[in-house]
C-alpha cells in the first residue's frame, strides 16, 4: 500500500462501480497495442461502409476524427487491460458522451464503436486474449450506458466566494481584476497556497467543465490558465518562505501529461516551506527526468499524472530511479487528476505515497522520512 494523506475528493457516482475485468499479461498487452492501427482502420472503414450517407458528408476531416476517437478509445482501454479496472474507460466514455452531446454530435454510435472494436479483437487475437479484450469493451459499454447521465465533475477543494469573480476575470482575460482578487486575499492574511487551492483551483475546474459543455472556447481556457499561472507567480513573489530547511524535491509531470498548474501549486507549497525545489513542469521525458534526478539527487520526487494511460510512465520513472539509485532511491509521491480519481491504482505503481493536494504532500514528505 502507498501512504496517503488528506481527504480524497468526494467520489463521483461512477466510483460506486468498481467492477473488475480480466487482464492481459505483458505479451498480451503488447499484442493488443500492436493491433491498434489495424483495429482503428477496420472499424473506421466499417462505419463508412455501413453508414455511407451519414459519414461521407463530413469529408476527409470526418474520417480523421472518427479514427482519432477510436484511437482514444483504445488508449483508455490499455490501462483497463493492464490493471483490470473498468472505471477509467467508463469515465472516459461518459466524458466523451458529454463533450460530443454538448457540440450537437450524436452519440448513439459510441456503443457501436465499442462492439465493433470488440469484434475486431475477438477475430484478430488468439481466442482467450481476444475474449478478454472483447469482454472489457462490452463491460465498459454496459457501465457507460448506465452512468452516462450522472454528473461527473471532479471535486475540487472547498470554493471560497472569491472563486466566482476569479473565474469571471480569468475567462474575460482581465489580468488586473484577477490580480486585485489575489491582492485582496493576501492583504487580509490568507496564505498563497490556500488561495491557490480555494480560489484558483476551483475556478480552473469550473472552466474545464464549461469547456466540456461547449460554453467556453479552447482559447479562453488557455487564456485563463496563463493568467492563473502568472497570478501564482505574483503571489509567490509577495509571500515569505520559511527559512531554508536543507531538503530538496524534484517535481515533474510525467511524459504525456500537459497539465502542469496543479504541480506548480505543489512546487509553491514546498518552496514556501523552505525546500529547494526543482519544478520541471509539463510532459517531462522519462529518461530526462531520471537523468536530472541522478544529477541533482533530490530527497523526494513528486510526479503528476492526469490520465490513466500515463500511469505506465509513472511505473517507468520509478523503475528507472530504482535502477539508478538502488536502495537509496528517493521517495516518490504521485498526485494529479488520475490519482484523485483512481487512488487505488496508485498502489499498483510502486510509488511510496499518493495524495490529493500540496498541503498533504508536505505532511507525507515528512512521513516518508525525506527530512535529511
Ligand atoms: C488548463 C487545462 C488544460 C491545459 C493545461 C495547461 C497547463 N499549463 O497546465 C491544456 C490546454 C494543455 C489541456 C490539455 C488537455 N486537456 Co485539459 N484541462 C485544463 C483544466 C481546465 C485546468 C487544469 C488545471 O490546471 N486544474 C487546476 C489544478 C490546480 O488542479 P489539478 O491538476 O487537479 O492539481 C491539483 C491536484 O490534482 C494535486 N496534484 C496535481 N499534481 C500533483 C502531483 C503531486 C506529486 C501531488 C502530491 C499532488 C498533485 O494538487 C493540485 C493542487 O490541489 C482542466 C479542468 C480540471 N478539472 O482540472 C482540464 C481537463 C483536465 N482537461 C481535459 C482534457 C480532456 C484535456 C485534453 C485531452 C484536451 C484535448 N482534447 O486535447 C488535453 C490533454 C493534455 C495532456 N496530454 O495532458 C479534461 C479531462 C477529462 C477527464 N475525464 O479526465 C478536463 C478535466 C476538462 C474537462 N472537464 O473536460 N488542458
Amino acid at each position: 500500500m502507498t501512504a496517503t494523506q488528506g481527504h480524497p475528493p468526494a467520489p463521483g457516482p461512477v466510483d460506486a462501480m468498481s467492477e473488475r475485468t480480466a487482464v492481459l499479461d505483458r505479451d498480451g498487452l503488447a499484442r493488443f497495442q500492436a493491433l491498434r492501427g489495424d483495429a482503428v482502420a477496420a472499424v473506421t472503414d466499417r462505419f463508412y461502409e455501413e453508414y455511407p450517407a451519414l459519414y461521407s458528408r463530413f469529408g476527409p476531416a470526418g474520417r480523421r476524427a472518427c479514427s482519432q476517437d477510436l484511437t482514444f478509445h483504445l488508449e483508455f482501454l490499455g490501462p483497463v487491460l493492464e490493471y483490470g479496472l473498468l472505471m477509467p474507460m467508463v469515465d472516459y466514455l461518459c466524458w466523451l458522451d458529454g463533450v460530443l452531446g454538448a457540440r450537437g454530435i450524436p452519440t448513439e454510435h459510441l456503443g457501436l464503436s465499442l462492439d465493433w472494436l470488440g469484434a475486431f479483437y475477438a477475430r484478430a487475437m488468439a481466442q482467450e486474449e481476444g475474449a478478454v479484450v472483447a469482454a472489457a469493451l462490452a463491460g465498459a459499454r454496459q457501465a457507460y450506458l448506465l452512468a452516462r447521465h450522472e454528473p461527473q465533475a471532479p471535486k475540487s477543494p472547498p470554493r471560497w466566494p472569491e472563486a466566482d469573480a476569479c473565474e469571471d476575470a480569468l475567462l474575460a482575460g482581465d489580468h488586473a481584476a484577477a490580480l486585485a482578487i489575489l491582492q485582496g486575499c493576501l492583504e487580509r492574511g490568507d496564505g498563497l497556497i490556500d488561495i491557490e487551492l480555494h480560489v484558483i483551483q476551483p475556478a480552473l475546474y469550473s472552466i474545464g467543465e464549461k469547456w466540456q459543455a461547449n460554453q467556453v472556447s479552447v482559447a479562453q481556457e488557455h487564456l485563463a490558465t496563463s493568467i492563473a499561472t502568472s497570478l501564482m507567480t505574483a503571489g509567490l513573489l509577495t509571500s515569505h518562505p520559511r527559512a531554508p530547511v536543507e531538503r530538496s524535491v524534484l517535481l515533474a509531470c510525467v511524459e504525456g501529461n500537459n497539465h502542469a498548474v496543479g504541480l506548480r501549486m505543489v512546487a509553491d507549497a514546498f518552496q514556501l516551506a523552505g525546500w529547494r525545489v526543482h519544478y520541471l513542469g509539463a510532459d517531462v521525458p522519462t529518461r530526462a527526468l531520471i537523468a536530472h534526478a541522478a544529477d541533482s539527487k533530490p530527497q523526494l520526487i513528486g510526479l503528476s499524472v492526469s490520465f490513466p494511460h500515463q500511469l505506465a510512465a509513472v511505473t517507468a520513472v520509478i523503475q528507472g530511479l530504482t535502477d539508478c539509485f538502488g536502495a537509496a532511491r528517493p521517495g516518490v509521491i504521485v498526485g494529479g487528476l488520475a490519482i484523485n480519481r483512481y487512488s487505488h491504482l496508485a498502489d499498483m505503481l510502486g510509488a511510496d505515497a499518493h495524495c490529493w493536494d500540496p498541503a498533504a504532500a508536505l505532511v507525507l514528505a515528512g512521513k516518508l522520512g525525506a527530512t535529511a
